[in-house]
């Protein structure tokens, strides 16, 4: 056990090293490739130096940073100050990442793909005419809905993405959500009207977090405020399989059956209703449905939910007594990918489950509750000089079958299916590793084969590039201006990535740049008639502020917008909390916030599979960075955890060799022991088993979760169910 009290909070000998800055800075620090004595040395001796401001891309965060350069080239990177969620820190990815711009594992020219699958350079000239042939072809034959886009959503990608796909007549723009939060932010937007809410740390007595983990899935201003609210000594509860980083802010770590988090919350509700602990002011006047609800809770007892979900009743009953006596200074974390961002068949209903609780402990827009904040609105821009696109005729593939999928994502998994049964014929993938990270990479190879067109627009030659017919270099992001980039919260800003440093391979070419020739290649040029500056800066004036102040300021606030505590104006068909949703009955479903399992359920001699983030790597994209592929090399990272009671039984000791398999895969990897974990489960980081020979330090080096889990789609919204899965392990020679 020694290992887990070392990291938990409630250990009073740790104590001192959980002061909220020296653990933040603890986490942020791994991975920092800067601030050496050897640095101070050259920066006294070198010639010219200057700063510059940008955003991070190491993840969707997108934090402020502040780059420095001597004599051209990048120095350090660090968070800027004045920038909401970095608040003067970047993480270890920030600084990690802060290598692309010299990565030897860049793209430095267009690449086609031949017959026998090699690559070669093409020139831009070549490669946008020959694009735009194949795009007319499609055109021609099956129409603009046969077009579609999936892109990260980054500034200047899923602007110039969406109108690019527009012009050509095609709604088919979608995102990467059906891989990450997709399920969970639709079913906060069917209770609430909002996508998302945060929790008001700095008054909060009591947070519950559903396998959600700041010490893992970084984001800088997120630590802190956790931080800084364990330090006024709020009661931090770790729901997981695994005892996470967030470990060393907890005071409790609730170990649970992965998938079943929505069978505690039940529960937790149920004592909250059933014990009249629940607030009778906010139910009575905000919500609808409270009736039907408090009927069907009333079955989910404690006892009930112990036997889906292995956490006692007791603690489940304390859990939610614990709650009412902090509410409304208390909330359950809006969580973000793992335990229901896309993971079950169940993860949608758990989100509503997850609002239905908070609806209880009536802490909706109170101090220390749940914020539903708003979002900067970005005016109109003069038709004349950036000409209106018509809207495309047709829906977007897969919206008519998921109609409670939020509008603003889509589900990107229509586009594998579109792939085989034909109705998409040209995709276009900008800042996306679709092909690892979305669903099983060997069905979407399977699929893109079928397309007659596949452009990949990517800074390195990624899994989703090799299944590609052309592939064009992006310059890196410190490389480059991008659009505004707007950020909600209690107070509005806008930040703005802005070229830092020359651009270190002349045919590599921005966002905004590629788009356009493409436009222009595919005949569609006349919606283009304007430069990213241009429209950038009629996009700031929209608020107030100019191109200039923001380049020269990093980042500016804008107006403010006048948050105040108290309950929201929730934005559903209803006007108030939903219990009950219209629009989750049509689709098919239980309008009643409620209970579903999940879908595959571990056999005897089965373990359930889970994944999570690791401190330095993001998603698929960083592990042929040097930096950060050497610090997964040096500790071992890509090893999968095992229990220690469950190694025991099967013989396998700390760095044995296993082979793991499910219905669609098996592969081998060392085992990390740990007693970290609960039993019946294992967990595999989800940064590695890079497949692409031209990621030479990532290629072959761990597992790819994603191989493991069958092709299945969430019924409500789409998503990709990242963790349906059972699996088997046994000890192999290495
Ligand atoms: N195996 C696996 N799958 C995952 C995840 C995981 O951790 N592991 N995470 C899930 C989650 S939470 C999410 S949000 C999604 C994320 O999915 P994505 O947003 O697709 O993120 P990545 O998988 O990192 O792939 C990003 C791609 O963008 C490229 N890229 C990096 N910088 C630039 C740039 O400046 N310009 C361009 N054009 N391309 C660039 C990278 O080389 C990489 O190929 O994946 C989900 N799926
Ligand atoms: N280091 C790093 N940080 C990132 C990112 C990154 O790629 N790397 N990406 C950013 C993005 S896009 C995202 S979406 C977020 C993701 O942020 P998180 O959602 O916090 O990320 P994960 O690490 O995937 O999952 C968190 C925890 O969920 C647990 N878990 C898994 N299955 C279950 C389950 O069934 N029930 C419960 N209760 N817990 C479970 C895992 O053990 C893990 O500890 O991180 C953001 N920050
Ligand atoms: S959390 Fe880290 S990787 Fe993500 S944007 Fe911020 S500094 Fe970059
Ligand atoms: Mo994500």
């Amino acid at each position: 056990m020694q290992e887990k009290e070392a990291l938990m909070r409630c250990n009073p000998t740790r104590r001192t090293f959980l002061k909220g800055t020296a653990a933040t800075a603890a986490l942020a620090a791994v991975g920092t490739c800067s601030v050496t004595a050897w640095q101070a040395e050259r920066a006294e001796a070198a010639g010219a130096k200057t700063q510059g401001a940008s955003l991070c891309n190491g993840c969707s965060s997108k934090c402020g940073l502040v780059a420095t350069t001597l004599d051209g080239r990048l120095w350090t990177v660090e968070g800027m100050e004045a920038h909401p969620y970095s608040k003067g820190t970047l993480c270890g990815r920030g600084h990690g990442t802060a290598q692309w711009a010299y990565s030897d594992g860049r793209l430095t020219q267009p690449m086609k793909r031949a017959e026998d699958g090699s690559f070669a350079p093409i020139s831009w000239d070549d490669a946008f005419a020959e694009i735009g042939a194949k795009v007319q072809e499609i055109l021609a034959e099956a129409g603009p809905e046969a077009l579609a886009i999936v892109q990260d959503p980054r500034p200047s990608g899923k602007y110039y993405s969406k109108r690019f796909m527009n012009a050509l007549g095609s709604a088919n723009v979608y995102t990467h959500a059906a891989a990450c939060n997709l399920s969970k932010e639709s079913g906060i937007q069917e209770a609430t009207g909002a996508s998302n809410y945060s929790v008001d740390f700095p008054n909060t007595k009591m947070v519950v977090f559903i396998g959600r983990s700041y010490g893992d899935g970084i984001r800088p201003s997120s630590v802190k405020s956790l931080a800084g609210a364990a330090d006024k000594g709020a009661r931090v509860v770790i729901v997981d399989p695994r005892l996470n980083n967030t470990g060393i802010f907890a005071t409790d770590w609730v170990p649970i059956k992965p998938g079943t988090d929505i069978a505690l919350l039940l529960g937790i509700a149920n004592v909250l209703v059933a014990n009249d602990l629940y607030d009778h002011e906010f139910v009575e006047q905000f919500t609808v449905g409270f009736p039907e609800f408090a009927a069907q809770v009333a079955e989910y007892t404690p006892a009930w939910a112990e036997g889906v979900c292995d956490v006692p009743a007791d603690t489940i009953v304390e859990l939610a007594e614990a709650l009412a006596a902090a509410a409304p200074a208390c909330a359950i974390e809006p969580s973000w990918r793992a335990a229901f961002g896309c993971a079950y068949q169940n993860s949608f209903e758990t989100a509503r489950v997850v609002c239905a609780v908070n609806a209880l402990l009536g802490c909706w827009g109170q101090k220390g509750g749940a914020l539903i904040t708003s979002s900067p609105k970005v005016g109109d821009v003069d038709p004349a000089k950036f000409p209106e696109v018509p809207k495309p005729t047709a829906k977007r593939v897969g919206d008519a079958e998921f109609p409670l999928a939020l509008s603003g994502t889509g589900t990107n998994l229509a586009v594998l299916n579109g792939c085989n049964d034909g109705t998409v014929q040209g995709v276009f993938f900008y800042n996306s590793n679709a092909v690892q990270g979305y669903a099983q990479p060997a069905k979407w190879r399977e699929a893109l084969a079928k397309a007659k067109l596949v452009v990949t627009i990517d800074v390195q030659m990624s899994e989703t590039a090799l299944a590609s017919d052309y592939v064009l270099p992006e310059c890196t992001v410190l490389e480059r201006m991008e659009l505004p980039e707007f950020i909600g919260g209690k107070k509005h800003y806008v930040a703005l990535r802005t070229p830092v440093i020359d651009r270190v391979h002349p045919e590599t070419k921005s966002c905004d740049e590629i788009f356009v020739g493409l436009a222009e290649a595919c005949g569609v040029g006349q919606y283009f008639p304007f430069t990213v500056e241009e429209l950038a800066d009629a996009q700031l004036a929209t608020v107030g502020t100019s191109l200039d102040a923001v380049r020269e300021a990093g980042i500016v606030e804008l107006a403010d917008p006048g948050f105040q505590f108290g309950t929201p104006a929730f934005k559903t068909p209803t006007e108030k909390f939903q219990f009950t949703s219209a629009k989750v009955a049509e689709a098919g479903l239980n309008p009643v916030i409620g209970y579903v399992p999940r879908l595959v359920e571990p056999a005897a001699g089965e373990f359930s599979l889970i994944g999570g983030k690791q401190g330095i790597h993001s998603h698929t994209m960083t592990l042929n960075l040097e930096a950060l592929n050497a610090i997964s090399r040096e500790y071992q990272l890509e090893r999968l955890w095992m229990a220690a009671s469950d190694a025991a039984e099967l013989g396998i000791a700390d760095g044995d060799t296993v082979e793991l398999s499910s219905s669609e895969a098996s592969g081998r990897v060392a085992v990390k022991v740990t007693e970290r974990l609960k039993p019946g489960v294992l967990f595999l980081p989800t940064h590695y088993g890079s497949t692409s020979p031209y990621l030479t330090r990532a290629q072959g080096f761990g597992l790819n979760m994603m191989d493991f889990i069958p092709l299945h789609l969430e019924p409500a919204v789409g998503s990709t169910m990242s963790q349906e899965v059972a699996v088997t392990v046994r000890k192999v020679e290495d």
